[in-house]
């Protein structure tokens, strides 16, 4: 038993706008990811400069945070088996016009600086978005008796801890 994983998935103000935000939860719910952190909020712009800290030398840096400014978000944790890989395939790629069909950013979105969505790009990432974004108190525990039919053994399943881990934003 062991291995579950979490991410941190965002629903950016144009899909917002867009009254996508029931369509892109959907997915994730029918998926068979297990949802653990919800809110909806106006991230400041310091706020949002942090959470994209590692574009910060690339030319569009300003400019995204202004958009991820621009409106409400609405930020996601889930968890599951491989839910890190598994989300950013969810997504599509960065650009929705090399985004396969049945993804997010390929049924949705046109243009790569309007692209409706964020999700964690790695594990290390997760961890730390998790924690930024996210109080440990915000976080729940609870048990999905779905589980028992998405899963076929302990593996990758959600672990129901007695305390959720404790995610740093400090890396
Ligand atoms: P990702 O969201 O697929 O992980 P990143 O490279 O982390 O892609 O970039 C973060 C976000 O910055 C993208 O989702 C997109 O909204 C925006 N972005 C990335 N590249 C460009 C660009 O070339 N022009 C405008 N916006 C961009
Ligand atoms: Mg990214």
């Amino acid at each position: 038993m062991a291995n579950s994983e979490f991410t941190f998935i965002a629903i950016t103000p144009d899909g917002v706008q867009q009254g996508l935000v029931g369509d892109i939860i959907k997915r994730f719910e029918q998926k068979g990811f297990h949802l653990v952190g919800l809110k909806f909020m106006r991230a400041s712009e310091n706020f949002l400069k942090e959470h994209h800290i590692d574009l910060k030398d690339r030319p569009f840096y300003a400019s995204l945070v202004k958009y991820m400014h621009s409106g409400p978000v609405v930020a996601m944790v889930w968890e599951g088996l491989n839910v890190v890989k598994t989300g950013r395939v969810m997504l599509g790629e960065t650009n929705p016009v090399d985004s396969k069909p049945g993804t997010i950013r390929e049924d949705f979105c046109i243009q790569v600086g309007r692209n409706i969505i964020h999700g964690s790009d790695s594990v290390e990432s997760a961890e730390k978005e998790i924690g930024l974004w996210f109080l440990p108190e915000e976080l729940v525990n609870y048990k999905s008796s779905a589980q028992d039919w998405i899963y076929e053994g302990q593996e990758g399943r959600p672990q129901n801890f007695p305390a959720l881990p404790r995610f740093s934003s400090k890396g």
